[in-house]
């Protein structure tokens, strides 16, 4: 399913961020067709910064309970992949056992930093990192989505030399390549779709040029979109303010209608079916 929707050159998909079960299960229920498991999000969510401070196995565990909550694909952010191609390809095999539909890694060192933060961040080496992605590909083979993400353009890259990385990337077996970009417009990776022919189809996150109506990204035969980080982002603010609003007023009436009732919460959480199974297996008659 992960792979029709990113493999698709002919129709646009759309990845929406979930950190956890709760967030897995409001997506699907919004209507998203697919999830992107964020490094930056589930990293928040824990409390550590979007730094690797977050180990491989915490990872890992996460990605099992957004799988367990949801029925959709989730495309899982690997960051770097942990290291060299032998962590990278131990990463991949364990989120695919956790039942993870794909995985983006990306050419950065490891310890990575969010992209959206400070001037640093060292490439890999393109032989290197194209090592990484053939032990992925050769581990999981077709079940596991590839995606190959360079930060080329983060990095400060001119075009050319992003092509050619994302050239090697596709030689070394990546089924698309995300392209990713700081800037508050949507210029540079439209330049990149342009240049790129689609050789291997185009994921991309506009978290900093939000203004861009999806309809470039249809016109620019772009694969993928995904909605990094706004579950998360959407929490905190809503958290903010019902923590604010209770110490100011010492209580927790006036809060009441502005959180979601309990009712909610069990229905996204299915308590409606344990109720079920257990007059069929506590009570059967
Ligand atoms: C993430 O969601 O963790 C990403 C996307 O890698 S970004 O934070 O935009 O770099
Ligand atoms: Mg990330």
């Amino acid at each position: 399913m992960l792979r029709a929707q990113v493999c698709s050159t002919g129709e646009l998909s759309f990845l929406m961020e979930a950190h956890d079960g709760l967030s897995a299960a409001i997506a699907e229920r919004a209507g998203f067709k697919g999830l992107w498991a964020s490094g930056l999000s589930i990293a928040s969510s824990l409390g550590y910064r979007d730094a690797n401070e977050a180990s491989w196995t915490q990872l890992v565990d996460v990605v099992e309970r957004i799988v367990d909550s949801t029925t959709l694909p989730v495309l899982v952010d690997g960051d770097s992949g942990f290291g060299n191609f032998n962590n990278a390809r131990l990463l991949a095999r364990k989120l695919r056992q956790r039942g993870a539909a794909g995985i983006a890694l990306q050419d950065s060192c490891f310890p990575k930093m969010n992209s959206f933060l400070g001037e640093r961040h060292p490439l890999a080496e393109v032989d290197e990192f194209s090592g990484r992605l053939r032990a992925v590909k050769d581990t999981t083979g077709p079940d596991l989505v590839l995606v190959a993400r360079t930060e080329a353009l983060i990095a400060g890259r001119a075009l050319d030399d992003v092509i050619l990385r994302a050239h090697a990337f596709a030689d070394a077996g990546a089924d698309a390549i995300l392209i990713h970009s700081r800037k508050s417009t949507a210029d540079e990776v439209l330049s990149f779709a342009k240049a790129w022919r689609n050789r291997v189809p185009v994921v991309i996150v506009p978290t900093k040029y939000y203004r861009t109506p999806v309809s470039a990204y249809r016109d620019a035969r772009i694969s993928t979109v995904i909605w990094a980080n706004h579950s998360m982002r959407a929490a905190i603010v809503a958290m903010r303010r019902a923590c604010d609003r209770i110490i100011a007023r010492e209580g927790i009436a006036s809060i009441e209608p502005h959180i979601a009732p309990l009712e909610e919460v069990f229905q996204l959480l299915r308590y409606d079916e344990l109720a079920r199974a257990e007059w069929r297996y506590l009570y059967p008659d």
